[in-house]
């Protein structure tokens, strides 16, 4: 498997936690490197700009609301089969049905503040990781 990058958001939910550095290490015992990695509030252009997909959806408005409603911690992670492993390590997207040892059954409360966001393929990975960072705040190895 190549070496990937993949776009991860630790979500309002588990900043306001104070759980950061629980999660990076899991990104880092992991073989994920942060290669990139910002703390900002979105505002609500910025959100419903990234979760764009989901226009359509009935969850979409809630989504943004949750996004913006304080700081996210962005980063972006290198490693082996990166986007796959961030997806797997995060577990499903609804808490109650995450696997144990996952980052979203131990931290997460519900489907809306599920702690963590990571991206699904390679395409919106590229796409998500220019979304925030240009290429010189990345430090690959
Ligand atoms: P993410 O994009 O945040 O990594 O999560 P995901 O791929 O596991 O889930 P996705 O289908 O992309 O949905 C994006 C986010 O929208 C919220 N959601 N709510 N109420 C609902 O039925 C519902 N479905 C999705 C979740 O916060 C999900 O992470
Ligand atoms: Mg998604």
């Amino acid at each position: 498997m190549a070496i990937q990058r993949t776009l991860s958001i630790i979500k309002p939910d588990a900043v306001a936690k104070n759980v950061i550095g629980k999660i990076y290490s899991r990104f880092e015992t992991n073989g994920l490197k942060i290669v990139a990695a910002q703390m900002r509030q979105l505002s609500q252009a910025e959100a419903e700009g990234f979760y764009a997909v989901h226009r359509e959806r009935p969850f979409f408005a809630d989504l943004v609301k949750f996004m913006t409603s304080g700081p996210v911690m962005i980063q972006v992670l290198e490693g082996e089969d990166a986007i796959a492993k961030n997806r797997q390590l995060m577990g499903a997207t609804d808490p109650k049905k995450a696997e144990p040892g996952t980052i979203r059954a131990d931290f997460a409360e519900s489907i809306d503040a599920n702690a963590v966001h990571g991206s699904d393929a390679p395409e919106t990975a590229a796409v998500e990781i220019a979304y925030f960072f240009p290429t010189l705040a990345i430090h690959s190895r």
